[in-house]
């Protein structure tokens, strides 16, 4: 008897839909199954977070994963869940993409198991010289347009209209599903709920072409509680590339995460088992304040998509502006330490202004608007309330030059114990 995936996957609150007879298929046998990836960006991000989960746990479960790039979908661009017709991405571009999807793709899965290895495939590999009059001769003929028109992704835009190009999309995806059924007995395909009409269009061309039984199966897309959309910061995305969202930025997001999404959270983006989970949450109900469901998500997530360095460098990086000293802050790259001040409040002064030396007060007061004025700068400066790059500003007569800058450029203030700040000098 398999491990059983589909109810894994209800159990976490993460099954949205599938196929009559989708479970007991994979009860019965080993299955390969799909989820597709297209290289919009050159990263992925955490929303794709979910459907690698979902292979990994495919996987774990004794079932064959194929992640699958969408380099031929990816120069249409698909319609689900979008409003407006989208602009086709450049040659270039999509090659960058593809190269960069595609080193993160294979980072979560084994490839190496001889029974259920994974596979990364390319569509465009059987899609760039399939010419336009056999696509449409012996692919197109066995979807209608009725059939076609009454998907979500299509109906949603008759009103603003869309593109033929983008039309044609779920015809393209159906095509490699029936691809993969024919080539390597895929009999599954899966993704976030968004894609379902894609999926099943898949399975009606394999049903209708060749007989052939193929399921689908979607999961829940990730919300958050509040109703903002997940996977974005104030910054923008969170990828999982570590150029563009730094292990300790991608860390912090986790750690921040409310408690009423951390209790969902901590099902859908771990491997912890249901009894790990129970005991975390009892552990949370008890004392909310520890955040032990934001640490671990931090923790597990931080790890598995970085590593355990980058984790434990982030653990390290975040206690450095509470409880670190300089010498700590000023050893930290530039990326890093600008990290570590993003939300607190910044200002800029020019190169000039510290050309020679400025009283201290014309920096808290004047230059920057730390304190609404002097006196009240004075005051807080006398009862000891006041640290430049954490050190006590003695007295308000003490001056500020470019000497005491960080790494040539910043100048570190706090007023009391917790309200920092952040100069830089350009
Ligand atoms: C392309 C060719 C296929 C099968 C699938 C595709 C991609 C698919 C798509 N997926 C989204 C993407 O690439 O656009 N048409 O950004 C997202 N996925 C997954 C998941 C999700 C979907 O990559 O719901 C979120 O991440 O399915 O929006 O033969």
């Amino acid at each position: 008897m398999k491990e059983n995936f589909v109810e894994e996957l209800r159990w976490r609150g993460l099954l949205q839909d599938m196929m009559p007879g989708t479970e007991e298929l994979l009860q019965k046998e080993t299955v390969t199954g799909y989820i597709g990836f297209d290289p919009t960006a050159d990263s992925l991000h955490i929303g794709s977070l979910t459907q690698i989960f979902t292979l990994m746990r495919f996987q774990k479960a004794g079932h064959k994963p194929i992640a699958l790039i969408g380099g031929a979908t990816g120069m249409v661009g698909d319609p689900s869940g979008k409003s407006a017709e989208r602009n086709l991405l450049d040659e270039e571009t999509l090659n960058k993409n593809i190269a960069g999807i595609k080193k993160q793709l294979e980072k979560f899965l084994d490839f190496s198991n001889p029974e259920n290895g994974a596979e990364l495939v390319n569509n465009y590999d059987w899609t760039k010289n399939y010419s336009f009059l056999d696509f449409i001769r012996d692919i197109g003929k066995h979807l209608t347009v009725n059939y076609m028109m009454a998907k979500d992704s299509v109906k949603n835009r008759l009103e603003n209209g869309m593109s033929f190009t983008e039309f044609s999309y779920q015809l393209l995806q159906a095509f490699d599903f029936y691809v993969l059924y024919e080539s390597k007995n895929c009999k599954l395909q899966m993704g976030g709920s968004d894609q379902w009409g894609n999926i099943t269009s898949g399975s009606e061309l394999i049903r209708r072409k060749i007989q052939g039984e193929a399921y689908a199966l979607t999961t829940q897309l990730v919300r958050k509680a509040d109703g903002s959309k997940f996977g974005k910061s104030e910054g923008g995305n969170i990828w999982l590339d570590k150029t563009k969202t730094s292990p300790y930025k991608f860390y912090q997001f986790w750690i921040n995460t409310s408690d009423e999404d951390a209790k969902n959270w901590i099902k859908l983006f771990t491997f912890l088992s249901k009894e790990a989970i129970e005991t975390l949450m009892a552990e949370h109900n008890q004392d909310a304040g520890k955040r032990v469901l934001q640490k671990t998500l931090a923790k597990e997530l931080t790890t598995l998509v970085h590593s355990p360095e980058d984790y434990k460098a982030a653990v390290e990086t975040s206690s450095i502006l509470f409880n670190g000293g300089m010498q700590e802050l000023a050893n930290l790259d530039e990326t890093t330490f600008l990290d570590v001040f993003e939300g607190v409040p910044q200002f800029s002064l020019s190169k000039n202004d510290l050309e020679k030396s400025v009283n201290v007060l014309d920096i808290l007061a004047e230059k920057t608007s730390v304190f609404p004025s002097k006196g009240e700068a004075r005051k807080m400066i006398q009862g000891g309330g006041v640290s430049i790059n954490k050190e006590k500003v003695q007295s308000h007569e003490q001056n500020i030059n470019a000497s005491n800058l960080i790494n040539n450029k910043y100048l570190i203030i706090q007023k009391g114990k917790k309200n920092y700040y952040l100069c830089s000098v350009n």
